[in-house]
């Protein structure tokens, strides 16, 4: 998957927080977006609301995995099917298992896989990944397409915040002490690449969502 045999080498700008530029090739960005291409027919992009307004997401979403993050009325939470379809989520692609058993060194495999389609004008908002039962175990997110403006605080909304772009192949973790650092898309630099047909930016992020058995 990797372009050089040697392991690549990752920026860290705060400890915990690494990122990988271009770690996937050009070739691999294409076989990836392949296989979601063929999963969003039966497991399509959709337009998740927020627990509280009931507004939509900027960003479309869908999952692969046993698991998959949902966010409606009800609030913010995994769930084993598709909230439109009612089916499972496909698996999770190979090469992508393979990417976190590489980087991550942790010793269970990802349970959910969150697919967030941008447009020209999409954003998310600054966060924590926290519906999550393991923090010990990172967080793992691939960027293809449209590069992105990525903010990243501190353990605080309040905190300091620095950004940094995310291009198309990059590959971002958050783990150890970076695991709960607030983080969001400010925006995204539309027509900045050529992955994706119709423009815009893919994200997958990676989780182990429950406590593996030990
Ligand atoms: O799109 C990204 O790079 C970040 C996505 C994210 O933080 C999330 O889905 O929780
Ligand atoms: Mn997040």
């Amino acid at each position: 998957m990797f372009e050089k045999t040697a392991p690549p080498k990752a920026l860290e700008p705060v400890p915990g927080t690494r990122i990988w530029p271009g770690l996937l090739s050009r070739q691999s960005q294409e076989e990836l977006v392949a296989t979601l291409r063929a999963q969003i027919v039966e497991n399509p992009l959709y337009q998740p609301i927020m627990p509280k307004t009931g507004k939509p997401f900027s960003v479309a979403m869908t999952n692969f995995g046993d698991l998959g993050w949902v966010s409606d009325r009800s609030g913010y939470r995994y769930e084993d099917c598709h909230p439109a379809t009612g089916r499972s989520w496909p698996p999770i692609p190979g090469r992508l298992q393979a990417l976190w058993a590489d980087l991550t060194g942790y010793g269970a495999p990802p349970e959910a896989c969150l697919v967030n389609y941008y447009g020209p004008h999409a954003k998310m908002g600054l966060h924590q990944d926290r519906d999550e039962k393991p923090l010990d175990a990172p967080v793992l997110s691939v960027s293809l397409g449209d590069t992105a403006m990525f903010r990243l605080g501190g353990q605080e909304r309040k905190a300091p915040t620095q950004s940094f772009k995310l291009a198309s192949g990059d590959v971002l973790m958050l783990s150890g002490p970076s695991r709960l650092r607030f983080h969001g898309i400010d925006r995204i630099l539309p027509g900045t690449s050529t992955l994706l047909e119709k423009g815009g930016r893919l994200n997958l992020t990676l989780r182990r969502v429950t406590d593996p058995a030990r």
